[in-house]
């Protein structure tokens, strides 16, 4: 490698890979902003305790989840919604910490969606063994808008298939500090996440933790 080259590799933006159309890779994205972004995340747990779903069919998830922003996202027997009040207290959702949405807007703009602005911030927690089957996120009133995705603590694998839920997908691991970004042609795609293995994270334990920002309303 000659000097120019060396300084070029240095000065490359982090690595991005579209792993389908309009779903992107951002490995170790969260970097520095690690501290910051786990304090955030303690911050909502503390005001918005995470609480184990029912989905409409009456199953209790494997996640527990809570949420932050103008609206958070709630599943019990009358279906899946966004709600302005978490049930569980009451009150507003917490804000959406500015040090989250600040990540969130940056991995947007970072595969060419500088417009994205979420107003609600979905927080799910997996102890080993938790999963999320494949499903599709389409709660959302305007579909032109992506989804980003952090994951924290324990790695995991999400499964990324097409437009119907049998079918083929593709497997993509996912670590501490990766962000997903996804929209565009894929952003109705059904995925999920494969059982957490067991394994101890430096500082979040025997636990995967995964922030979904969506523009809701
Ligand atoms: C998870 N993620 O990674 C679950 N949804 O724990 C999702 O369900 C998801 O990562 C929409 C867009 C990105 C995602
Ligand atoms: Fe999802």
């Amino acid at each position: 490698m000659s000097g120019r080259q060396r300084a070029l590799a240095f000065a490359a933006p982090p690595p991005r890979e579209e792993f389908a159309p309009g779903a992107w890779l951002l490995r170790g994205f969260v970097g520095a902003r690690e501290a910051d972004v786990l304090a955030a995340v303690t911050a909502v747990v503390e005001q918005a305790p995470l609480r184990t779903m029912t989905t409409p069919g009456g199953k209790r998830m494997s996640v527990t989840t809570t949420s932050c922003g103008d609206c958070g996202w709630v599943s019990d027997r009358r279906g899946y919604r966004y709600e302005a009040n978490d049930p569980a207290t009451g009150l507003p959702w917490p804000a959406i910490p500015e040090a989250l949405d600040a990540l969130a807007r940056d991995a947007a703009a970072a595969v060419g969606q500088p417009a994205f602005a979420p107003d609600a911030c979905l927080v799910n927690r997996y102890a080993v063994g938790a999963k999320m089957a494949l499903h599709q996120d389409r709660d959302e009133a305007d579909f032109a808008q992506p989804i980003v995705s952090v994951s924290l603590g324990l790695p995991a694998t999400f499964q990324f298939g097409g437009a119907a839920r049998k079918g083929p997908t593709v497997r993509v691991p996912l670590v501490h500090g990766d962000v997903v970004v996804f929209g565009g042609p894929s952003r109705l795609c059904f995925h999920g996440v494969l059982p957490v293995k067991d394994g101890a994270h430096p500082v979040l334990g025997p636990y995967r933790v995964n922030l979904t920002f969506r523009r809701a309303r």
